[in-house]
C-alpha cells in the first residue's frame, strides 16, 4: 500500500514509501544561539520573531512523530572548546558583524559546544532516546556520522524543520539529495532571518520538478501520518 503526503511540486515521498522505519523527522539547529534572546543571531541584530516562528509547529509535529514511532534526529551547530574546527574565515566574518565565534556574549561563548546559547532550546529538547548530531558546518553530513546513522537504522526519508531555511536547512536538504535520500521541506517548521530568502529557499527546492525534494506543511504531514 502505498502512502504519500500532499506536497509540492509531486505527491511525497516519490515511491509512496511512507513509514515510521524508513522515514525520520529532523530538527535542524533550534538552539539559543538562533532563536534565543542573547545567542548568536540576536546579537548580529536580527529580528528573532523570523527564527522563532517554526517553534510552535514543529512541537506539533514533534508530538505526531514520536506518537506515531517515527524516527526523530536532532541537530546542533557549535565548535570544540578550543575552537580547533573553527575555519579562521568563518571566524573572522562572525567579529566583522559583532557576533565573533567563540567570543563571550549574553549566553556564554557564542556557538561553542556546552555553553548555554548553543543548547536546543527547552521548547524542543530532545528525548533521550533521539540521536542529536553535533556538526561544526552548515551542513549536517559535513564532519558528522549522520549518514552512517541514517543508513544503519534503514532510513530513505528525511523530513526537514528548523532553521536557518536558507543557510543550515537548505544546505542540509541539498547534501542529503546528493546521497538518494528523499526529502520534504515543512514551510512552517523553518525559518531564515530574512524573509526573502526564507521565500527564495522554498522556491528552489520545487524547480525543475522538485530539484532538490518537495515541501509541504506540518499540518498536511501530520494528517498524512494520523
Ligand atoms: C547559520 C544555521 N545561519 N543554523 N546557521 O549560521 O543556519
Amino acid at each position: 500500500m502505498t502512502k504519500c503526503v500532499n506536497a509540492d511540486p509531486y505527491a511525497w515521498p516519490y515511491n509512496g514509501d511512507l513509514r515510521p522505519g524508513n522515514t525520520v523527522f529532523l530538527v535542524i539547529d533550534m538552539q539559543t544561539d538562533f532563536c534565543g534572546l542573547g545567542g548568536y543571531v540576536d546579537k548580529m541584530g536580527y529580528d528573532l520573531t523570523l527564527t522563532r516562528a517554526p517553534i510552535g509547529p514543529i512541537q506539533n509535529v514533534l508530538a505526531a512523530a514520536r506518537r506515531k514511532g517515527f524516527h526523530v534526529m536532532h541537530t546542533r551547530e557549535g565548535h570544540r572548546r578550543d575552537l580547533s574546527d573553527l575555519p579562521e574565515n568563518k571566524r573572522w566574518r562572525s567579529q566583522r558583524i559583532g557576533a565573533g565565534i567563540g567570543d563571550p556574549g549574553p549566553c556564554g561563548k557564542i556557538l561553542v559546544r556546552g555553553e548555554e546559547g548553543w543548547n536546543i532550546i527547552p521548547e524542543l529538547q530532545p528525548l533521550a532516546s533521539e540521536t542529536v548530531i553535533d556538526k561544526p558546518g552548515k551542513g549536517s553530513f559535513y564532519a558528522t556520522d549522520l549518514d552512517m546513522v541514517l543508513r544503519m537504522r534503514g532510513i530513505q526519508n528525511i523530513v526537514l524543520a528548523g532553521i536557518t531555511t536558507d543557510v543550515c536547512v537548505h544546505t542540509t536538504m541539498r547534501e542529503a539529495n546528493d546521497r538518494g535520500y528523499e526529502c520534504l521541506l515543512l514551510s512552517d517548521c523553518t525559518g531564515a532571518t530574512d524573509y526573502g530568502n526564507y521565500l527564495s529557499a522554498l522556491k528552489m527546492i520545487k524547480m525543475q520538478g522538485g530539484v532538490f525534494g518537495a515541501v509541504t506543511d506540518s499540518q498536511s504531514f501530520i494528517e498524512a501520518i494520523a
